[in-house]
């Protein structure tokens, strides 16, 4: 019969899979010897699974970080809205993280219908987050956007200016504008000696930009498009991927992911095996 280790359920060095163990019950009636053969097997099967942390010897269930987008039906996703600068950067910040399945450049906040890059209009550069609810919430992305900008900074972000590049959290009703108005009094506290500029929308419409805005820091890279294949723009664009080697490509993951990436990418350099399956 199968169980799962007990011991191992908190170690966070396990926590992209599950390892298994048999588990054997003791008969009373047992002889001492086959009690004594049992034991020592048992201690062996459990010494064993203790190695399970390190990987190498147990069977192993691939959990949802190594799912692939198309695996995850988009009726489980959510979808998350923000304007915070340039959105090929926003996008860069966004697809990084762990639990964000795709990210979308576009153009939100305005009336102009159909806006395009050389006249957007009132719209304010924006990108759109779709999530796995079960490993990333509104929350955590709100605290990613407010360390992830300058929004005291009146009439642009960073280097550039204009409406363009104003901050926003747009959000889908009364739930996601309470935690986003609670989010912003909390970072307003922390800047006593300027206002905050950040507007809290509903959404209307979100325009996806052009294609050659989409991955924009991945494409400054052909090498990085190789190593995944030079995937053709459509699958590019929806890429889980693609998302995550945009945020390496601008240098904007969490240290760790970047870490992370950076080694699989050495490897398989190293190894000339060109295409990047997961990271
Ligand atoms: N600073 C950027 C702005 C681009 S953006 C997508 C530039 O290099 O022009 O608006």
């Amino acid at each position: 019969m199968h169980v799962q280790c007990p011991w191992l359920l908190d170690r966070p060095a396990i926590s992209l899979s599950y390892c298994h163990c048999f588990h054997y019950t003791i008969s009373e009636e047992m002889a001492s010897a086959d009690r004594n053969l049992l034991i020592l097997n048992f201690l062996t099967l459990a010494s064993l699974s203790l190695f399970c942390a390190d990987k190498a010897f147990c069977i192993r269930i691939p959990d949802r970080d190594s799912t692939t987008p198309r695996e995850l039906s988009d009726q489980s996703l959510k979808t998350a809205v923000f304007a915070l600068g340039s959105f090929w950067r926003s996008e860069a910040v966004f697809g990084c993280l762990n639990g964000v399945v795709r990210t979308t450049s576009g153009y939100a906040g305005g009336s102009k219908i159909n806006p395009e890059y050389r006249s957007l209009g009132d719209h304010a550069e924006s990108v759109m987050v779709e999530y796995d609810p079960k490993e990333i919430n509104f929350r955590q992305l709100l605290e990613v956007f407010w360390s992830s900008h300058d929004p005291r900074q009146v009439f642009g972000q960073g280097p550039d200016v204009g409406p363009q590049y104003r901050s926003i959290i747009f959000t889908n009703g009364t739930e996601e504008a309470r935690l986003a108005a609670m989010s912003k009094e909390r970072e307003q506290t922390k800047s006593r000696s300027s206002i905050l500029t950040t507007q809290i929308q509903q959404l209307e419409s979100f325009y996806p930009a052009e294609p050659e805005h989409q991955k924009f820091e991945l494409k400054r890279h052909p090498m990085l498009l190789q190593l995944i294949g030079n995937l053709p723009e459509d699958e590019l664009e929806v890429s889980n991927l693609a998302a995550k080697l945009n945020g390496y490509a601008a240098e904007l993951c969490p240290q760790r992911i970047q870490k992370q990436i950076d080694a699989k990418i050495n490897g398989i350099i190293r190894r000339g095996w060109p295409v990047l399956r997961e990271v």
